[in-house]
């Protein structure tokens, strides 16, 4: 310790003498110019706004998509990105529409006031669609993790994109599905009246009929009711072999519970809106051995799903269902903005269409509509309590992009 001490002393010592001695020879050189200070970055705040119900009986639907933006926008500052010269901090405005289309374009407005850069959002088809005016209208780029309906991307806003495949092709899958593997040649059809439940409904029709089976009820209800009774009562009557249900999963749930406390035996199946673990929780010992769609591939067999997986359960608890493509989403709107080295929305909005990003759920690419090119859909069935993979159609399969993201 001693001659520790008595070395950095002397270490000290040499070091003055040296800096004087460095001194007393600049003395008598000329002083030289100071050194231009180079500017400090500026910094910036962008503001991405986010929409999906926080409120009613979707909340944890909505929470779960706001969890994932909140996720990518953490880690992107967490990179400090520096975009057209700028040190920008992203910074999440979320509002929630309730699942109502009136509040989805209140707060769309708000939005806008608020000057937000681009909007991640909304979750249902039913809020997307007339919010996507108001967002045309004001020139903000729109990304949707979630909403399916296809009308969302056919009315020609440059605006409007989502990163999940379309009702047309789930609807398509879903009634072949139920054709052919689940064997259902009569079946019947509830909705629940949303552009999402009833224009999946739609869809499914087509397939199952073009398939060669035989539609014997169609019944509707609506995205608040917990009540079945008197329509499956009907059903029972008809004697199908499948019921399909288009909407959510709060209803999902106590349909097939219903189902089953009224003796209708029929299988049950459902799109993305029921294929949650809600489902199961509120279905109880009713959800063992019925079915549902997402688009896309499961969640274990996307190239960084276990790593997205493992950071959000950390942070937020079990995906419900969207987390993944909402995180894609906000990952993708900034990836236009590096590209266009701009965050004003006008320069980054052409930037989105040429995407060609590698997300967590698959590669994004955009058709010339704003859908996601060669979206997959896939199945599964409840096994044990919990949702079983049963098979994938459609979209990139998943070898392929586990080597393209290798050779990155
Ligand atoms: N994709 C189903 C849930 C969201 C929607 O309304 O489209």
């Amino acid at each position: 310790m001693q001659f520790s001490r008595i070395s950095s002393l002397s270490l000290a010592v040499s070091a003055a003498m040296a800096l004087i001695g460095c001194a007393q020879k600049e003395e008598s050189k000329p002083a030289p110019a100071p050194a231009a200070a180079s500017a400090p970055t500026p910094e910036i705040t962008v503001q991405l706004g986010h929409v999906a119900p926080l409120t009613g009986p979707q909340a944890h639907l909505g929470k779960d998509n706001e969890n994932a933006a909140r996720m990518a926008i953490d880690e992107l500052n967490a990179n400090a990105p520096v975009i057209g010269g700028a040190k920008v901090k992203f910074v999440l405005v979320a509002e929630d529409d309730q699942a109502d289309p009136k509040q989805g374009t209140i707060v769309a407005q708000k939005l806008i006031d608020a000057k937000v850069n681009g909007v991640i959002g909304h979750l249902n088809s039913g809020t997307t669609i007339p919010a996507s005016k108001i967002y045309s209208d004001a020139g903000i780029p729109q990304i949707s993790g979630s909403a399916t309906n296809p009308k969302y991307t056919q009315q020609g806003f440059a605006t409007a994109f989502r990163v999940m495949a379309n009702d047309v092709q789930q609807g398509k899958v879903l009634g072949e599905y139920s054709a052919n593997q689940l064997a259902a040649k009569k079946v019947a059809i509830v909705d629940d009246r949303t552009a999402y439940g009833q224009g999946l409904a739609d869809e499914f029709e087509k397939a199952v009929i073009a398939s060669g089976s035989k539609v014997l009820a169609r019944e509707f209800t609506n995205d608040k009711a917990t009540d079945f009774a008197a329509i499956l009562t009907k059903i029972k009557s008809k004697k199908v072999d499948l019921v399909f249900y288009g909407g959510m999963d709060p209803q999902a749930g106590p349909m097939a519970k219903q189902m089953k406390s009224l003796g209708l035996k029929a299988k049950f199946l459902t799109g993305d809106g029921g294929c949650t673990p809600e489902f199961i929780k509120l279905a109880g010992a009713a959800s063992e051995g019925q079915y549902c769609s997402l688009p896309g591939v499961p969640l274990e067999q996307m190239p960084s799903g276990k790593v997205f997986n493992d950071a959000f359960v950390a942070k937020y608890g079990q995906v419900q269902l969207y987390a993944p493509y909402v995180y894609d989403a906000v990952m993708v709107m900034v990836d236009a903005m590096k590209r266009a080295n701009s965050v004003e929305s006008a320069k980054f909005l052409p930037e989105i269409g040429k995407t060609d990003y590698q997300g967590v759920t698959a590669k994004i690419q955009f058709d010339e509509k704003g859908d996601l090119k060669g979206g997959a859909i896939s199945l599964y069935q409840v096994k044990d309590g919990q949702w079983e993979y049963r098979e994938t159609v459609g979209g990139v399969p998943v070898a392929e992009v586990k080597e393209s993201v290798e050779k990155k």
